[in-house]
C-alpha cells in the first residue's frame, strides 16, 4: 500500500497545503501530515502554507513552526495538498503547485476530479484527516499527531453529528483517543465556549424571545441598547438563533438585529420543509433552504408581520 512514507521517499523539499479560507479539517491535516513527515524524514526541508490559521486552531502550532507565511521560490519536490477539491482554491500557492516535481492530494470532496500526479480523494470519507490517517502507519501516530487529525474530525463532523460520520469514523476516532488527547476540552474550546458577553446577551435575547403561530415560529430581537449594555460586538450575536432554532415545536426561528433606525438584520433557520432562502430573496437577501438572511426596514412589528405571513403562505 502506498502511504505518505512512500510518497515522499526521497523528497528534500515537501510543501504542505490547504484550501483558501482554511478550517480545522484543513488546518488540522496540514499539522498532522507536517509532523508526520517531519518524523519520518528529520533531514527534508517541510514547510505548510494555509491563507490565515483560524486563532482558535493556533495551538496546533504554537511554536509557530509549521506554517510560513512565504512561499518557496524554487521547484519543491513534492506538493501535498489537503481538503482542496480544486487546484484554484489553492490560491497563491497555485503557482508552487504548477512548479512542483511532484504533487499529491489529499481530500475527500465529491467534486475533486483529481488535479494532482497522485490523488487519495474519498468522498466517502467525514474529512481529509480521515483519509489521511489511512496514509498513516499507526504505531508512528504520537499525541501531537493525533490531536490534529482529531480536530480535524470533529471540526467536520461537528463532533460525530453530521451523516457523514460512519462507523469507520468512530473507530479512527476511537484509536486517536487512545493516543493519550484530551477530547473533551477540544470540544469545549473549539465548540462550546463562550465570552461572558456571549453568554449574557444570548441569555438575555432568549428570555426575551417570543412564539408566534401556535409555537411554530420563535422570534428575537436583539436590539443595539442591548449590544452596548452588555458591551457586545455583532459577532457576539453568532450561534444565537441556533439556540432558537432548538426549541420544541419550532419549525422557523428569526433573529432581528437592530442595526439602524427601524432597520433589522434577519436571520432566518428552518427545521422543516419551509424554504427560508425564498423569503430572504424576496426580501433582497439570500442563503439556503434552511438558513437565510436579509436586511428590512419598518417596525419591529411590521417586519415581524410581513415575513410570518410569507411563512404561512409556504405552510
Ligand atoms: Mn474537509
Amino acid at each position: 500500500m502506498t502511504g505518505l512514507r512512500e510518497l515522499a521517499q526521497g523528497a528534500k523539499t515537501i510543501f504542505i497545503a490547504g484550501h483558501l479560507r482554511p478550517d480545522g479539517d484543513c488546518v488540522g491535516a496540514a499539522v498532522a501530515s507536517y509532523r508526520y513527515l517531519k518524523k519520518l524524514y528529520p533531514d527534508a526541508a517541510i514547510h505548510a502554507y494555509v491563507e490565515k490559521v483560524p486563532e482558535v486552531f493556533d495551538f496546533l502550532d504554537p511554536d509557530h513552526t509549521i506554517f510560513v507565511q512565504e512561499l518557496p521560490k524554487e521547484p519543491v519536490d513534492l506538493f501535498l495538498v489537503l481538503d482542496s477539491s480544486s487546484k484554484d482554491r489553492l490560491g497563491e500557492a497555485q503557482a508552487v503547485f504548477d512548479t512542483a516535481k511532484q504533487t499529491a492530494c489529499v481530500d475527500h470532496h465529491v467534486s475533486n476530479l483529481g488535479y494532482a500526479k497522485d490523488n487519495f480523494v474519498k468522498p466517502g470519507c467525514s474529512s481529509a484527516c480521515e483519509v489521511l490517517y489511512g496514509l498513516m502507519e499507526e504505531e508512528l501516530i504520537d499525541e501531537k499527531i493525533a490531536e490534529a487529525l482529531y480536530i480535524g474530525i470533529i471540526m467536520d463532523t461537528g463532533v460525530f453529528r453530521y451523516s457523514s460520520t460512519t462507523p469507520k469514523t468512530m473507530e479512527i476516532a476511537g484509536s486517536l483517543m487512545e493516543k493519550g488527547i484530551p477530547f473533551w476540552k477540544y470540544i469545549d474550546e473549539c465548540f462550546y465556549q463562550r465570552t461572558y458577553t456571549q453568554t449574557q446577551l444570548l441569555g438575555r435575547t432568549l428570555l426575551t424571545s417570543m412564539r408566534l403561530m401556535d409555537g411554530k415560529v420563535i422570534v428575537a430581537t436583539v436590539t443595539r441598547r442591548m449590544l452596548e449594555f452588555y458591551g457586545a460586538q455583532t459577532e457576539d450575536i453568532e450561534g444565537i438563533i441556533d439556540q432558537l432554532r432548538v426549541t420544541k415545536g419550532v419549525e422557523v426561528a428569526l433573529l432581528l438585529h437592530e442595526i439602524g433606525d427601524q432597520e433589522y438584520k434577519v436571520s432566518m433557520r428552518s427545521n422543516t420543509t419551509i424554504d427560508v432562502s425564498r423569503i430572504a430573496v424576496y426580501f433582497g437577501g439570500g442563503g439556503h433552504v434552511k438558513a437565510a438572511g436579509c436586511t428590512m426596514r419598518g417596525s419591529l412589528h411590521d417586519v415581524v408581520n410581513n415575513i410570518t405571513e410569507h411563512i404561512e403562505f409556504q405552510m
